[in-house]
């Protein structure tokens, strides 16, 4: 039996209520199937009988109506039941507009109808998928109502996903290590070898799936010596086993590529994305992979950036490099996902006219339309690193003629390493409600990822994965909360985080009102407390070096990877403005430019981000600057604490293993929250001079 930490939202707890679990078995116990057997029904059935067996304790009676049984095509003569069908291909809508619902009775293919049809004879659930995928989807979607205990009278939803691409980034390598991972080892890699017992990636493959995400890339976009291999024959066979996993959860597999792969294995002699050589090599590996892997994603290609190889070496560009790669995927159907995490890593501090959050857009904006049909833009969520404040990425809308996915940071490298709680969903809201305004007021961040702003050929959102070997697969039980929305939300990015929270909050702690509240009262406030005793107004990066946990005020201040706040006796920030600053406001479409280059106007949560201030600059909300640091750093290590104790009043309320792991880790965060309070306090009344108005200790 599986432990309750790692089974993480899929528990599938014993409905307890007797009246409600006799509706369920009612409908659950005769599951009816039409359709030919395939391997995405058969982890439907799978998941469906399992389901039943943990929730309702019952085993259902499987009946196949199918190409096998032709003469029973009818469904007449079965009284109740659960009925699921997949909808003929030449009735699924290809290319769902958001909002279209000009074709009511079709679905696209990943999506599905469920609905209850209930009468005082006969009681039947109806689930249709828009194809084998939708139904895997919808069987998912009942077994979360029913571990939610909806009522079946409310079982009534059609759904699609808004984003066609939604896709997961292990930062795994070969070796076992995990590139900012916090949540143990590898499930995929042991010492520099694929793992034998796929058992884990299975139910991997399972948890994504069942929020909806359908790819995978499964290697480090800094791809070193043994993973620059992965597309050759000698890793191949391995990779086809993963592949075949996934499969079976409609997930489609992706490798992060070398660059310089034909200079290093090819024996080329170059990289050149304009060599011929290198380029029939890369066709040549393309082949190779699709004999493998006929439904092989594609590539996932972090070049010239952080010292990888790319096309800058020969004087070429990304595109060139790009359009090289996606010229050998394409007769195969394969893409790629090219990153634009590009900056100078090698900065002087002491040039001040050089900003790194101007970097992505001067680099990519320029070669808007030069892109193949294949390949996608990766573009983070805000224009330097995960921090957790940052206004978004201006790349967003200034590429109108370029396929683009957004990149979302499940893993918390600088939200407090799954040590700390911070539910992430509502950062993610934010950058995809905002309003770029590139096509005018509406132009959210959201429909561009989507495609239905500039109707693009392929779109999507991409975060990096928080799992690894640890028992309940990400350290903290509640950073599980991440993945689980980071899933619903790209589904359908009008969820509200309160609604997600709740979800997960009940299929991983069950249905005690007093659990969810407390739950999800915790999850809502934890990133607004997590802020706030660490970098403040949206500066970042006052944390440790390299491991970037703990805080180190001036840990990059005098380095060269272009992260300074500026700090002196005086004041603090980033002047990113037109007039006298670096000119990155510019490059937001209005009038979001003038909002940031105005001092008056500029958001407090980004202040420092935008503006160098004195201490004394009043806020909105009527603090000055030092003050709010000061309050701010004091209320958030008692919020930290407070959410300790919120925690302890739960114990014998929910599951002793999950209370006891987040109780460790809370009483943790408390402890280290104390620590960032008197480090920040202590640093800036050390600069400014300036007293706490309210007399606490600082040291
Ligand atoms: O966030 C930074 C990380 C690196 C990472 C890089 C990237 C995989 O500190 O560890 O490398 O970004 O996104 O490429």
């Amino acid at each position: 039996m599986k432990s309750t930490l790692y089974r993480a939202w899929l528990q599938y707890s014993p409905v307890q209520d007797a009246e409600l679990r006799e509706a369920y078995r009612r409908v659950l116990g005769t599951i009816v199937l039409e359709g030919r057997q395939s391997e995405l029904l058969d982890s439907a059935i799978e998941e469906l009988r399992s389901g039943c067996r943990s929730l309702l304790d019952i085993e259902p009676e499987l009946l196949l109506l199918g190409n096998e049984m032709p003469q029973l095509a009818s469904n007449e003569g079965i009284s109740s039941g659960l009925q699921l069908r997949v909808q003929p291909a030449a009735d699924n809508v290809q290319d769902l507009e958001e909002g279209d619902n000009s074709a009511p009775g079709k679905l696209g293919p990943e999506g599905f109808r469920l609905q209850y049809l209930g009468d005082s004879l006969q009681e039947r659930v109806i689930l249709i998928g828009g194809s084998e995928k939708g139904l895997l989807y919808g069987v998912f979607h009942l077994l979360r109502l029913v571990a939610a205990h909806e009522p079946l009278t409310a079982w009534n939803v059609t759904e699609e996903p808004v984003n066609r691409l939604r896709m997961i980034n292990q930062w795994d390598n070969a070796d076992g290590s995990i590139e900012r991972g916090y949540a143990g080892r590898s499930i995929f890699y042991r010492n520099g070898r694929f793992t034998n017992d796929l058992t884990r990636v299975k139910d991997y493959a399972r948890l994504l799936s069942s929020v909806g995400i359908n790819a995978i890339s499964i290697n480090n976009v800094n791809v070193h010596e043994i993973e620059t291999r992965f597309i050759t024959r000698e890793y191949l066979p391995q990779v086809a086993q993963i592949a075949s996993v996934f499969r079976k959860y409609g997930i489609t597999l992706y490798l992060s590529i070398n660059f310089a792969a034909p200079l290093h294995i090819g024996g080329v002699g170059t990289s050149d994305p304009l060599n011929e050589d290198v380029r029939r090599w890369w066709r040549a590996a393309a082949d190779e992979i699709y004999s493998h892997i006929p439904d092989f994603g594609g590539f996932l290609v972090k070049a010239d950036s952080e010292h990888r190889p790319g096309p800058f070496a020969y004087g070429r560009d990304h595109a060139d490099g790009a359009n090289m790669l996606a010229e050998a995927l394409e007769p195969h159907g394969g893409i790629v996902i090219w990153r634009c995490f590009v900056y100078n890593c090698m900065q002087d501090w002491r040039d001040r006219s050089t900003d790194r959050a101007k970097a992505a857009y001067d680099h990519f904006t320029p070669l808007d339309g030069r892109f193949m049909d294949n390949v996608l833009l990766q573009i983070k969520n805000g224009p330097m690193d995960f921090q957790v404040r940052e206004p978004v990425s201006p790349l967003f809308g200034s590429m109108k003629h370029t396929n683009q996915v957004l990149e979302f940071q499940v893993t918390q490298e600088y939200t407090g390493q799954q040590r700390h709680v911070c539910y992430l969903v509502p950062q993610w809201k934010d950058v995809l409600d905002f309003d770029t305004h590139a096509g005018g007021q509406g132009s959210y961040v959201k429909r561009i990822v989507s495609g239905s702003l500039h109707s693009m050929k392929l779109s999507g959102i991409a975060a990096v994965s928080n799992i690894g070997d640890d028992e309940n697969w990400t350290g903290h039980t509640l950073a599980q909360a991440n993945l689980y929305g980071y899933g619903r939300l790209i589904w359908n990015p009008d969820l509200t985080s309160e609604e997600i929270a709740e979800e997960w909050t009940r299929q991983t702690f069950g249905n005690d009102e007093a659990v969810i509240k407390t739950v999800c009262g915790m999850l809502m406030k934890s990133w607004p407390i997590y802020e706030s005793y660490t970098s403040p107004l949206g500066v970042g990066w006052m944390v440790t070096p390299h491991t970037h946990y703990g805080p180190d005020v001036d840990g990059y201040e005098y380095s060269r990877w272009g992260t300074y706040h500026f700090a002196d006796r005086d004041g603090i920030g980033v002047d990113r403005t037109a007039a006298t600053g670096t000119g990155y406001t510019a490059q937001y479409f209005e009038p979001n430019a003038r909002r940031y280059e105005t001092l008056e106007d500029c958001p407090d949560e980004l202040l420092l981000f935008f503006h160098h201030v004195p201490y004394s600059h009043r806020l909105k909300s009527g603090k000055t600057v030092i003050q709010h640091i000061y309050d701010t750093h004091f209320e958030g290590a008692d919020a930290a604490a407070a959410l300790l104790a919120e925690w302890a009043s739960l114990e014998g309320r929910v599951d002793p293993a999950q209370h006891a792991q987040v109780a460790a880790r809370l009483a943790e965060q408390a402890e280290h929250a104390k620590h960032w309070r008197d480090v920040i306090n202590t640093y800036f009344f050390r600069k400014s001079g300036v007293p706490d108005e309210k007399g606490r200790t600082i040291f």
